[in-house]
């Protein structure tokens, strides 16, 4: 469905755990271009409902609750107005931002459960689970460690594995060990609800393949899933915190709900649907949401991050087939990851910009434009991108301050010296004068596909064109000179500058909506329709009209301002030293302790040692895999054959700094399949406490043996 097919739209950005604050990562995986593309929406004249909130029921609340010895209802009372607040300065405009332990989201999730069960759309399963005997708690999630058994990664969570994507279920980690007490866990029985994932396979593979227009990034994700197989999932769990489960469905399975609760992951998304009855409750219509939800004239779009894409595009939409009365996401437009000055982002490293110390820093008025602009033009919409001060201060200075605001200056400067502050009349346009005009007819249409098949950095990109198109106009046409030989001439390249100056403060609203705002008001330029939820006047404008020349000849015009204001280099300097400044302390503080090295494992007979086939191999070749950010297909000469080894490097390392190297080859790992791919062995790597992979070499003949 396209959006003009559509008759509503409701769009979700990823409801953030409330266990900390938000991060510019956050902001260009899900945040800014779910409202670039909302107040786009709005300013088209289409209905739509934008809706977020806290994920608060979670295991990742109770971990944080554990680790700082509070409440959970501590932590989430701490983070969520903290979030919410802070989204507010950003500029998120948001229909309504809700909560997930209000009461309404706790009674909608049990609701939803109890009909699921009772439409036998679960599968109950009575299974030995991981146990800590030290904290007398079941090991779900995150409350587990260990090895992946996928990809080798040590730090592999339960649901898990952040280096190859892979879901885990906690019994399935080698070396498991529990995050609150270090314990080996034992095994105990207990009973789950499982969602049947594996039989809905062809019914959810049959849905997305009536989706050929999602992204790459998204499609290859869901495809390396089906590929796998889906498994069962429990969506419920033996912890303290969560949505409980409704003890009269336990009852109708002879169970006890007593310190069952619901898995987060089923009931986060379900927050959605909760907090869009909170909405309109408070709209004072409590019906309306059903139509946002349950109409198939509805267009449901998912704004999430990519470690998010299996819940929303299988987990999600199954749960929403089984139930029946729901329509599925039209679209899941996830990004990928943020880097930061070309390293990942770590909160814990301490590597992170924070948005509420940005906006103390940049300041809440003119800060957030800065920073949505600047990050709207380096989303990671196809891949990784990265996020540098230095090239944020390139974009707000050569960009906002030298092509806009040098072209809004230069005009309302020149039609107040010479044209009384007015707009002067068009007369016999010129080619140059017919040229704009064409440029300013197209560019609504033209912007407004980009945003609307999700390629924000590109509407952007056009929108800044459209502003570089005007300052080449009142360049070539030197209204400076036309002045005195062809006042006619300069009249013209003033109505028109005038005009695009117009349409910007529509087209740029929804990525800078304080400046449009100022320019708007520099214009004198009223009812403009509103890109936030507030109420348009009748008959107010909107982006089509963008196309057309707005201002009268003869309107008056406000008085002219500053738009944006150069970032000078002590500005930029101070932030990278922050950065760097904070990195080395949290460097400092966890190397005096034990933290930074890893727990020694259980001891191993010397028989658990031969059992390993360390060689020395030679790299000859070293290449990306396609779709696998973190994967390099190697090729590995051991004297005695060449293999091919995918390695989970390439976050650390360039081919080409891989390809040559001499390396120690774990040779009779067993052959394993990752994307399409057979890896036949394993190459040796130590990993420093900052992440960084340094090779295992001998210099030594290829395929000599290492003992
Ligand atoms: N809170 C995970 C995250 O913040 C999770 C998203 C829920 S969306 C329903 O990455
Ligand atoms: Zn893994």
């Amino acid at each position: 469905m396209s959006t003009s097919d559509a008759e509503r739209l409701l769009v979700t950005a990823a409801l953030p755990y409330a266990n900390g604050p938000i991060h510019i990562g956050h902001l260009a995986g899900a945040y800014l271009p779910a409202d670039l593309f909302v107040r786009y929406q709005r300013l088209k004249g289409e209905d739509v409902a934008f809706i977020c909130g806290s994920d608060e029921m979670g295991v990742a609340i109770l971990m944080r609750a554990i680790r700082e010895d509070r409440t959970p209802e501590d932590i989430i009372d701490t983070y969520h107005p903290q979030i919410r607040e802070n989204f507010e300065r950003f500029g998120m405009s948001f229909d309504y931002y809700g909560r997930t332990s209000s009461d309404l989201h706790q009674e909608t999730t049990q609701e939803f459960f109890r009909v699921l069960d009772e439409q036998e759309g679960f599968k109950l399963k009575t299974e030995e689970q991981l146990y800590d005997p030290e904290a007398e708690m079941f090991l779900a999630d995150r409350f587990v460690t260990g090895t992946c058994p996928v990809c080798g990664f040590e730090e592999a969570y339960g649901d898990q594995c952040e280096q190859c994507g892979s879901s885990l279920s906690p019994t399935e980690l080698e070396q498991p060990r529990s995050t609150l007490t270090d314990a080996a866990p034992e095994l105990r029985e207990t009973t789950h609800w499982y969602l049947p994932l594996e039989e809905m396979q062809p019914d959810l593979e049959e849905w997305i393949d009536t989706h050929p227009e999602w992204k790459n990034n998204v499609l290859g994700q869901i495809q390396s899933w089906f590929n796998d197989g889906l498994k069962d999932r429990a969506i419920t769990r033996d912890v303290p915190w969560g949505v409980p489960v409704p003890p009269d469905v336990a009852e109708r399975h002879d169970l006890d709900a007593e310190g069952k609760v619901i898995y987060v992951w089923f009931d986060a998304p379900i927050g959605y649907i909760s907090a869009t009855k909170e909405w309109a409750m408070q709209d004072g219509a409590p019906t309306k949401w059903k139509a946002y939800w349950q109409d198939e004239d509805t267009r449901l779009v998912h704004f999430i991050g990519k470690d998010n894409i299996v819940f929303h595009c299988l987990m999600f939409p199954s749960m929403l087939m089984q139930h029946g009365d729901y329509i599925l996401p039209d679209n899941v437009p996830a990004n990928e990851f943020l880097n930061l000055e070309g390293e990942k982002l770590s909160t814990s490293r301490g590597w992170a910009v924070w948005l509420h110390e940005y906006l103390e820093d940049f300041g809440a008025d003119r800060g957030p434009d800065l920073l949505r602009y600047a990050l709207a033009t380096t989303l990671p919409e196809t891949k990784d991108a990265d996020f540098s001060w230095e090239g944020f201060q390139n974009r707000v200075n050569g960009e906002l301050a030298d092509v806009l605001g040098n072209f809004v200056n230069r005009t309302l400067t020149f039609a107040h010296r010479y044209f009384d502050g007015e707009v002067p009349p068009l007369k016999d346009p010129s080619d140059a004068d017919e040229h704009v005009l064409d440029a300013l007819s197209a560019a609504p249409e033209d912007i407004g596909q980009a945003y609307d098949n999700y390629r924000m950095r590109e509407a952007v990109f056009e929108t800044m064109a459209l502003a570089r198109t005007g300052n080449k106009y009142f360049n070539d046409t030197e209204p400076w000179h036309t002045r005195e030989t062809d006042p006619q001439a300069c009249a013209n390249t003033i109505h028109l500058s005038l005009q695009l100056c117009a349409s910007l403060s529509i087209l740029f609203e929804p990525v800078i909506p304080d400046a449009a705002q100022r320019l708007r008001d520099m214009l004198r330029l009223a009812d403009v329709r509103s890109s936030t939820p507030a109420d348009a006047p009748d008959g107010a404008l909107g982006w089509g009209d963008a196309a057309e020349p707005i201002l009268e000849a003869g309107h008056t015009l406000g008085a002219p301002d500053i738009l944006f204001e150069k970032l000078e280099d002590d500005t930029i300097e101070a932030q990278t030293e922050k950065l760097r400044e904070r990195a080395a302390q949290r460097s400092d503080s966890t190397s005096d302790s034990d933290m930074d090295y890893a727990n020694l494992k259980d001891n191993i007979d010397f028989d658990d040692f031969t059992k390993l086939d360390l060689r020395v191999g030679t790299v000859t070749a070293a290449e990306p895999v396609p779709d696998a950010d973190k994967l390099l297909r190697l090729e590995v000469d051991l004297g005695f054959e060449e293999r091919q080894i995918l390695a989970g490097v390439a976050e650390q390392m360039a081919p080409e700094e891989v390809e040559g190297l001499q390396v120690v080859v774990v040779a009779n790992m067993a052959p394993k399949e990752m994307f399409g791919l057979q890896s036949e062995g394993m190459v040796l790597m130590a990993e420093e406490a900052d992440g960084t992979f340094v090779p295992v070499s001998a210099d030594a003949a290829n395929g000599s043996v290492v003992r």
